[in-house]
């Protein structure tokens, strides 16, 4: 028998993971976990025992479940006591049962069933079938063990037409099933109530371009707080107004596929903000002291900095490009109730140089409407990459309208980044802690929920996928950095995403999951992959070196 310490084991871990298999028994003490799901492996040197997902005393066949020991380095007592440690999902990306029970058609439905927009026509019809397959989902939210679950509603399931006229009873049914089932699992839900699906009735009145969806929204959201709202306290009403507005009305990458560069963009986001705002002040006025829960709309960032550090127009570029995505939507509701001052120099100087009349790409907020300024109980991030920013100030001056043209600046990736899966994602851990600490510095001092993060493969299935795994741990890693070493104040992280689903215009050929999903059988088989079992190690070190002293 031998021991080793922490050090050791990591520098040698391949022949560590041999020697522990011949000597199981040995040098791993198992001890079994109070809720007897989980056997302690102790090596000399650590600070404490590793938990280890396995149902039975570590034996050379459960030996593949010791995976606990590398995110273990994680300093987990930095994050605090009732911190969120959580998964996200959307509707549209899971559910599936798109005309079951009276759901009606959304936005997404009619975009993929148009074809030739989606990888290989994949569409959510059948997703992970998460609409008649909850229980296993529940499963594996209760394998991560995770405090916290972010799912959306789909709008359409609930009122088939957008609005209260119709309520689909079966829509309710299944969303207080998943609500009361997260609760009495002691899992907190965090719902979001538009995850890029808008009915297809309310589109045909013009979707996000028309004034009047601001009201409808808000009638949407009322209906929410008043169903569920006795149970769920942590809201979103939006997920990243930004991708909506920039690839559903500007590029037409995503439903409802409008390309209007330069126009819809701005006019979706402004009624995206006019509807968070409406939602967000009924759930104010009139649920929040008899609920006590908390509204916000969860925003998208890169973390960006200067191609060349040493030039003026790049760092220039790099506010502007902050201007448009983040500050866009954080400026009205966290700064001054308008855009980025920025933003609309550019905009209107742009309008004015191709002959467009100014003041009216960008809208203003009317004085008659509730202002979006302190329209958020907490900072809601999702964070996924980042980027260098260059310069486009001078470029197509006097070309045709564009919001890349009004930004007047391009992200690129530093050729050292790792690029995962997808070509957009370049994985920068370390982004994440800077642009928390921007944040906390530009915005707001309210506390952060990372409301997705995560990291994507495509091609053969690894379920040992050791370098989300390593991801995973990187990225916790710099969230504990901004916690104990910044000061920022993070709440909860959830990982995006449960389970590997239907990725948008990208279909299931990019995965996302901690859980492996089977599409090619009608049965959807979950199986936790490695970076599942991480998750859920890190997930129960925590809780046992959180939780009261028994004696
Ligand atoms: C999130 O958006 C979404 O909220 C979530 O639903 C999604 O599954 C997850 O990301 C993973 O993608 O095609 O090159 O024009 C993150 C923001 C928006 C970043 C889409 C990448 C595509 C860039 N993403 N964007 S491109």
């Amino acid at each position: 028998m031998r021991s080793l310490t922490l050090l050791q084991y990591e520098a040698e871990q391949d022949r560590v993971l041999w020697e522990l298999n011949e000597a199981a028994g040995a040098i791993a003490q198992h001890t079994p976990h109070e809720q007897q799901n989980f056997y302690y492996v102790t090596v000399a040197g650590a600070a404490s025992a590793f938990p280890v997902m396995s149902m039975s005393p570590i034996t050379f066949s459960s030996f593949p479940f010791i995976v606990g020991l590398k995110m273990s380095l994680l300093d987990v007592t930095v994050f605090p006591k009732d911190f969120a440690w959580g998964a996200a999902i959307a509707a549209y990306q899971i559910e599936g049962g798109w005309n079951m029970d009276g759901r009606g058609p959304s936005i997404w439905d009619t975009f993929c069933h148009a074809k030739g927009r989606v990888f290989e026509d994949h569409t959510g019809d059948v997703a992970c079938n998460s609409y008649q397959l909850w229980k296993e989902d529940l499963k594996c939210i209760q394998q991560l063990g995770l405090t916290h679950y972010r799912l959306s509603i789909s709008w359409s399931r609930l009122l088939p037409d957008g609005t209260t006229n119709h309520v689909n009873p079966k829509g309710v049914a299944y969303y207080n099933k998943v609500i009361d089932d997260l609760i009495s699992c002691n899992v907190t839900p965090m719902i979001t109530l538009y995850h890029m699906d808008l009915p297809q009735a309310l589109q045909d009145l013009g979707g996000w371009n028309w004034t009047d969806i601001a009201d409808i929204f808000e009638s949407y959201a009322r209906f929410c707080f008043k169903t569920f709202g006795d149970r769920v306290k942590l809201w979103i009403t939006l997920n990243e107004p930004y991708v909506c507005a920039k690839l559903g009305h500007e590029d037409g990458k995503f439903a409802p596929g409008i390309k209007d560069p330069g126009i819809s963009v701005y006019l979706a986001g402004h009624n995206m903000l006019r509807a968070h705002t409406k939602a967000w002040h009924t759930y104010n006025d009139h649920f929040r002291s008899l609920q006590g829960g908390q509204v916000s709309l969860a925003l998208n960032s890169d973390w960006a900095e200067p191609l060349d550090p040493g030039c003026p127009k790049d760092a220039a570029a790099t506010e502007r490009y902050k201007a448009f995505t983040l500050g866009w939507f954080a400026w009205p509701v966290f700064c001054t109730g308008d855009y980025p001052e920025s933003m609309r120099f550019r905009i209107e100087t742009r309008s004015l140089d191709v002959g467009y009349k100014q003041g009216l790409r960008l809208p203003h907020f009317s004085k008659e409407e509730p202002t979006p300024l302190g329209t958020a109980d907490f900072f809601a991030l999702n964070y996924y990459t980042s980027r260098k920013v260059k310069d486009l100030s001078s470029a197509g001056k006097n070309n045709e309208l564009s919001f890349v043209g009004d930004q007047g600046a391009e992200g690129v990736i530093d050729p050292s980044w790792p690029i995962c899966g997808v070509q957009w994602l370049a994985v920068v851990p370390d982004g994440l802690r800077k642009l928390l600490k921007y944040i906390k510095d530009t915005y707001s001092s309210l506390p952060i929920y990372i409301t997705e993060n995560g990291f994507s493969k495509m091609g053969p299935v690894q379920i040992e996928d050791a370098d989300r795994s390593q991801f995973y741990q990187d990225t916790l890693q710099e969230v504990g950095k901004a916690i104990s070493q910044d000061g920022v104040n993070v709440k909860g992280y959830f990982a995006w995403s449960l389970l590997d689903n239907f990725e948008w215009n990208d279909g299931f050929s990019v995965r996302f999951g901690l859980f492996h999903v089977d599409f090619s059988t009608p049965e959807l088989k979950r199986t936790i992959y490695r970076s599942g079992r991480e998750y859920a190690a890190v997930i129960s070190k925590y809780r046992s070196q959180t939780k009261p002293k028994s004696i």
